[in-house]
Formats: C-alpha cells, structure tokens, sequence
C-alpha cells in the first residue's frame, strides 16, 4: 500500500540535540575545531547502534559538543524546521538541554540566542510555530536543576515550560519536585520523561509529585490496569515515539509496540520523533512505520494528529485553528 500523506501535526517531544544529523556533527566538529574519534561519516554511522537509553545517551552528550556558537544552534534548529515541515509539523515544542551545554562551557544565552533566531524564523521560512522547553538532567543534582531554574525566566516568551530527561531508572520524579514546584508558582508548563525505560510508578510520581501536564513516553504505563485507567479518565497526553523504543531497545519490535492499544484503550497518545537524527526517522517517518507495523487505520492517524493539537501548550483560540 501507498504510505499515507503527513496530516499537519504538532510536535511535542523533540529534542533538538537529538536533531543533530551525523554530516551536520562533522562539520561543526570542523568549523569549531572539536576533535571527535570518529575518523569519518562511515565510522560515525557505526556508532548509532544502541542497547538501552544509556548507550545512546552516551553518544548524544558525547556529540552534542560540536555546538559551540550561536550560529550552531541556529544551523541544528533550522535544519530540524526544514525537515519537520516537509513531514507536515505545523507547531513544535521543543526540548532542549541547558546543563548539558552549560556543563561544556557555552553559555545558556548562546545556546538561546541560537536558537531563537531559527525559532523566529520558523512561521515565516517554514510555516512552524516553536516554543521551547527546558529540561533537566536527571542523572544530575537535583540542586543544579534549581539553580537553573530563575536563569531561564528571562526568556519566558520562548521558553514557555521546563522537562525531565536523561537516565531514568533509580532517577524517580519526586527528587525534583521542589524545582517543579517552583517552576509551576512561576507558571510554566511542566512536562517530565516517564515510563520509558522506568516502571509505571515514576509516570504516577511524575503527576503526582511534579503535577506535569503530559508524560513523555509513558510505554510502560500499559503494564499497569490501574494506572491506565487514570490516564484515560484524565485525558493524560502521553507523547509517545515509536521508533526511539525500538531503537533504544525499550520495545523487542514495533510490531510490539503499544501505540495502537494506547489508542484503542481511549488514551490521549500522541507520536513524535525524540532523537530522529539518532532513531532513523522524523515524525511522518514514524507515523509510516507504526502504521504499518501496527495496521493503524486512518482513524488512528486522524486521532494522533489532533490529539498533539489539544495536548500541545497552544492558546486554546490557536489550538481550534489547527482543528
Ligand atoms: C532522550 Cl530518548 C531520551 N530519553 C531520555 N532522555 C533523553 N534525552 C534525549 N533523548
Ligand atoms: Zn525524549
């Protein structure tokens, strides 16, 4: 069968480091004089074969060290909105991971200047809407988070909410509930990583503790009746990624995956493309692939699209423009 067309779609989990395609990392990796071990593209590509969240993490912290100036972040996110328009993505909320540049050495106002010049430009060049979210490590001190945390209120028009992301497991939600409730007295949208690699009690402390207002992934919820139930009777957006599982190994196949269950269970799942530079694929990639492997219907991918419209942070007047 013919693939289907991309729908126009909201993407809600991406981070733009993830965005970062091998030829793009050589050549930054040259312009800023960085040295990398890779000896060239081939042996790069090799290296894009991981065994859990960690592997990959490994590689993408180990990359993400070709940015270094402002035009960096420009060139990775204009590169990202080219891509992601011609696969039908109308708004993008985008992540981005502020301590692991500042860890490096680049200011959070290069990293931002960056960036806010591509996201300005993404209506007009692109016909994509942008607004960021910042998100802290988790494998990192709690303490580091919340020292963050008042250096990005400045940049409120674009950085409208904060994350969670990085390793998961014995990273539980509520070691940053306090920079979450701050965040929240300081009216950002707060979304965390949960359920991925980790057991269905971090996607409940991630609400319950942290009060966020979608689950990134979340997969894992399925293996507990209860916890869907609540995700179902409180319309919970769940922004799922289907080839990033399968990749990092968190589901055996896509066949397995359980996009399509999420869906017929009632839940608010949305699909996004996480990493794509890193997973083989942008969003309309992904929605192909589960859509074969899964027998999505139609229907399906009609839900999918308008639920990343009514989970995204839109204005609600902007929202009923995109449905
Ligand atoms: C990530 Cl796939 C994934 N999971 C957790 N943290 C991340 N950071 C970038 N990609
Ligand atoms: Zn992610």
């Amino acid at each position: 069968m013919a693939d289907p067309a991309p729908l126009p779609t909201a993407e809600l989990h991406l981070h733009i480091e993830g965005t970062l395609e091998p030829e793009l990392a050589l050549s930054l990796a040259a312009r800023n004089r960085v040295p990398l071990r890779f000896a060239g593209l081939d042996e790069l590509r090799r290296a894009y074969d991981f065994r859990d969240l960690q592997s990959f993490l490994d590689l993408y912290y180990e990359l993400t060290a070709v940015l270094r100036q402002p035009q960096d972040y420009t060139d990775l996110a204009e590169a990202y909105l080219a891509r992601a328009a011609a696969q039908g993505v109308r708004h993008a909320e985008v992540f981005f991971d502020p301590q692991a540049h500042l860890a490096r050495g680049v200011p959070l106002e290069a990293v931002l200047e960056g960036l806010d010049e591509a996201c300005r430009g993404g209506e007009e060049r692109h016909g994509v809407t942008v607004r960021l979210i910042a998100c802290f490590l988790r494998d990192r001190d709690p303490a580091e988070a919340e020292k963050l945390l008042p250096r990005l209120l400045p940049y409120r028009d674009l950085v409208i909410g904060v994350g969670l992301d990085s390793a998961e497991l014995g990273r539980p939600p509520e070691l940053f509930e306090r920079v979450f409730a701050r965040a929240a007295d300081e009216g950002l949208r707060r979304v965390a990583h949960a359920g991925e690699e980790g057991p269905p009690d971090y996607v409940r402390s991630a609400l319950d503790r942290l009060g966020v207002e979608r689950i990134d992934h979340g997969i894992r919820s399925l293996e507990d009746d209860a916890l869907v139930a609540r995700l179902r009777e409180e319309q919970v957006p769940l922004t799922v990624c289907p080839l990033s599982n399968v990749a990092l190994r968190c589901v055996h196949r896509l066949v397995e995956h359980p996009l399509r269950r999420m869906l017929d269970e009632g839940l608010v799942a949305t699909v996004n493309s996480d990493d794509p530079a890193y997973f083989g694929g942008y969003l309309h990639d992904n929605v192909v692939a589960a859509s074969r492997a899964l027998g999505l219907t139609p229907e399906h991918r009609r839900r999918l699209a308008e639920n990343s419209f009514r989970a995204s942070f839109l204005p609600e007047a902007d929202k009923a423009q995109h449905l």
